[in-house]
């Protein structure tokens, strides 16, 4: 028996705070379908629209640290599921898994979808060997190069061999499957399994090489609606292979929860995640020390291993103020199971030891329940719950009410319930043409002025960030060279890039800042303007109309910045640079040069994709809500439809904008 989805046994209560998150949405959510059923046309598809973008918000959580942290098991935890992804000591997650919670957005039919490498990607990855052996050539370490390419190729081999002749076929599409269990997670996401001819390896990991993305549609009786929980491959994987696609995962979602082992001290917390976390905003950040069940005695280790991992996140000044959670994903999967009689004794020790702590109400707990709460789950998910709901969740909240009271205030105007009378516009007192051509005009004047003031900020952020990577190279070479007449080339030296990295991001940040400060400049200037019509050309009394104005995008976390570059690289690595220094051109000029050519593609990046991608997104903002005014304004201007009006629909309609204005005002407050 294959085994798939199981009903969870131990209710996430902690995650309950995006249950009323989620219930203010959906109260909106009802009112948008009232109205759609009863206003026009114009104010349904509005409507449908709003409604969408409910739809479609689902937070993303995402979970990352170093391989065998216990992040798999985890979420295999979160989600009430004693072994729903493979998690084990091997094999290894190779690919990110998105969990989609009782998606609203779940396409038709899919219960689960694995996207595969296109050709193009592939062949990248093989002939540089990844982004290791992209390092390697570029700084000039030919024979790593040759090595790490020579070890991707056997496993390109060992991929073809495997899958055939549908190798080729399968690159660049994807698999969708309507159902999801076990079995078929188990084809796709993880390496490393047994091989093929062993006993009992079935297809396991069968596609795990080609594939690049996973995506896994559940529905758990109990979770909220719209929560997206993601699991990624360890961080040291051996080539870096999918690095830029742990980097991409980490930039779209709002929270990342990094795990590690309680066992890893964090003075060697691998220094390419604490490069990553140092990207990433600490509001939308938590640590989760895992495997506490293999702690002597927790209750006074634990204490002590916060303590270290804070000094270490002060001394690289990394989310300094971070919430450090504790638990043991096998404590909660054992209650999930409810397999305690099966724990070994000293995971039993520990548990009680850590009891000790976590006295409150423990007399009454059945041991099922204890485990659970003392594997620090329930404090995860609440955790989670909380970050959520008080960053994206209210966002998101005050966006859609925002967007709502614009949409019945259009309603309220064009039903004449502002005192217009439509039979006297009807009568051709209003110029629909000039008044078209006022629309155009503030569409035109305020995208202009942010698409000026967008050029100004990108071409700012382009600028700082070429000033850091000389200011940068200077300081270094200026190292360089003292070393160098200190010591010759015989003794080998490298370079910090971290004080690069705090100018690359300190200048991302000041764009971000600026442009949001713009933004909202514009779109409250493009809001004022139109309420100007509403008064200047339909004689509404001032402040009858009062439009909000739309929220600017939200900026992702320059997660490029902390992407491995060859500085990066260890002594052994930079010794044969040293080596091969004598023979060549003089040795700053070749530092320097290659510091340029290491982090060019991060300058590109940010300045010449994140940043003008958030500024088009604003753009769409603005241009989105000058239309939806425009279809206000120019109906209005065309006087009352003909036929007959339904005096019941009119009522229904009263009633519905009178309900929305009180979920409104109880959603402001
Ligand atoms: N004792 C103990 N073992 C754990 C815990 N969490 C995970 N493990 C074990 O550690 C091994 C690795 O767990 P995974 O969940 O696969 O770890 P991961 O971080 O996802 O590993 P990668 O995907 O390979 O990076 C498995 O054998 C798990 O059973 C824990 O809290 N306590
Ligand atoms: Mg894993």
């Amino acid at each position: 028996m294959i085994s798939s989805v199981s009903t969870p046994q131990i209710a996430p209560t902690g995650l309950d705070g995006l249950n009323v998150l989620w219930e203010s949405l959906d109260e909106m959510r009802d009112a948008l379908v009232r109205i759609a059923g009863v206003a026009g046309d114009d104010a349904a598809s509005e409507a449908s629209r709003i409604i969408g973008k409910i739809d479609s918000f689902e937070p993303t959580v995402t979970m990352i640290g170093q391989i065998k942290a216990g992040k798999t098991a985890l979420v295999n935890s979160m989600i009430g599921q004693s072994d729903l992804l493979p998690s084990d000591v091997n094999p290894w997650t190779s690919v990110v898994t998105s969990l989609h919670l009782n998606s609203r957005s779940r396409p038709e039919g899919t219960q689960a979808l694995f996207r595969f490498f296109d050709e193009e990607e592939w062949d990248r990855l093989v002939s540089t060997g990844g982004r290791l052996g992209e390092l390697a050539q570029r700084a000039g370490f030919d024979s790593e190069k040759d090595a790490v390419r020579d070890q991707v190729l056997a496993m390109r081999e060992k991929s073809r061999a495997r899958l055939g002749k549908r190798f080729e076929m399968l690159l660049g599409t994807s698999h969708t499957y309507d159902m999801v269990n076990k079995d078929l997670i188990d084809r796709y996401v993880c390496y490393g399994g047994m091989d093929e001819d062993e006993e009992g390896a079935g297809n396991r990991g069968r596609f795990a090489d080609i594939t690049k993305l996973a995506n896994l549609y559940l529905d758990l009786p109990g979770y909220p609606t719209g929560l997206c929980l993601r699991d990624t491959p360890g961080v040291n994987d051996t080539f870096m292979m999918r690095e830029q696609i742990t980097l991409n995962s980490i930039r779209d979602s709002r929270l990342c929860v990094v795990v590690l082992s309680a066992h890893q001290a964090l003075s060697t917390m691998d220094m390419a995640l604490l490069r990553l976390v140092a990207t990433v905003n600490a509001r939308e950040l938590v640590i989760f020390v895992n495997r506490i069940d293999e702690l002597d005695e927790p209750a006074t280790q634990i204490p002590e291993i916060e303590a270290n991992f804070r000094s270490t996140l002060r001394k690289h000044d990394v989310a300094v103020d971070v919430p450090i959670l504790f638990g043991s994903a096998l404590w909660a999967l054992n209650a999930l199971s409810n397999t305690l009689d099966n724990t070994p004794a000293p995971s039993r020790i520990a548990m009680e030891n850590w009891a000790t702590v976590n006295q409150a109400e423990i007399m009454r707990e059945s041991p099922q329940d204890r485990a659970w709460r003392l594997s620090g789950v329930p404090n995860l998910h609440a955790v989670i719950a909380d970050r959520i709901a008080t960053g994206p969740g209210q966002a998101m909240l005050r966006e859609i009410r925002d967007e709502l009271s614009n949409l019945v205030t259009s309603i309220e105007v064009s039903d004449g319930g502002l005192g217009i009378d439509r039979s006297e516009i009807a009568r051709g007192d209003i110029d629909t043409e000039k008044l078209a051509a006022l629309i155009d005009g503030i569409e035109q004047s305020t995208l202009r002025t942010l698409t000026d003031a967008n050029r100004f900020a990108v071409d700012s952020l382009s600028e700082r960030l070429v000033r850091a990577q000389t200011m940068f190279c200077d300081r270094a070479v200026e190292a360089l060279q003292s070393h160098l007449d200190a010591y010759g080339t015989g003794k080998a030296w490298q370079y910090n890039p971290a004080g690069l990295r705090m100018m690359l991001r300190t200048a991302y940040q000041t764009f971000c800042t600026d442009t949001e400060s713009t933004t909202n400049d514009v779109f409250g200037d493009a809001t004022l303007q139109l309420e100007r019509l509403y008064i200047d050309v339909f004689d509404i009394e001032p402040g009858r109309v009062a439009l909000k104005p739309p929220t600017p995008a939200h900026p992702p976390p320059p997660t490029s910045v902390g992407k491995t570059i060859a500085l990066d690289l260890n002594v052994t690595w930079w010794k044969k640079w040293w080596q091969g220094l004598r023979k060549k051109e003089p040795a700053a000029q070749r530092y320097s040069s290659l510091i340029v050519k290491e982090t060019d593609s991060i300058l590109e990046e940010l300045s010449g994709d994140m940043a003008p991608a958030l500024c088009k997104e604003n753009t769409e903002i603005l241009t989105t809500f000058i239309d939806s005014q425009r279809t206000v304004l120019m109906s209005l201007a065309e006087g009352p439809s003909e036929g007959e009006t339904d005096e019941n629909r009119e009522s229904e309609k009263l009633a519905a904008i009178e309900a929305t204005r009180t979920i409104i005002d109880s959603v402001a407050a």
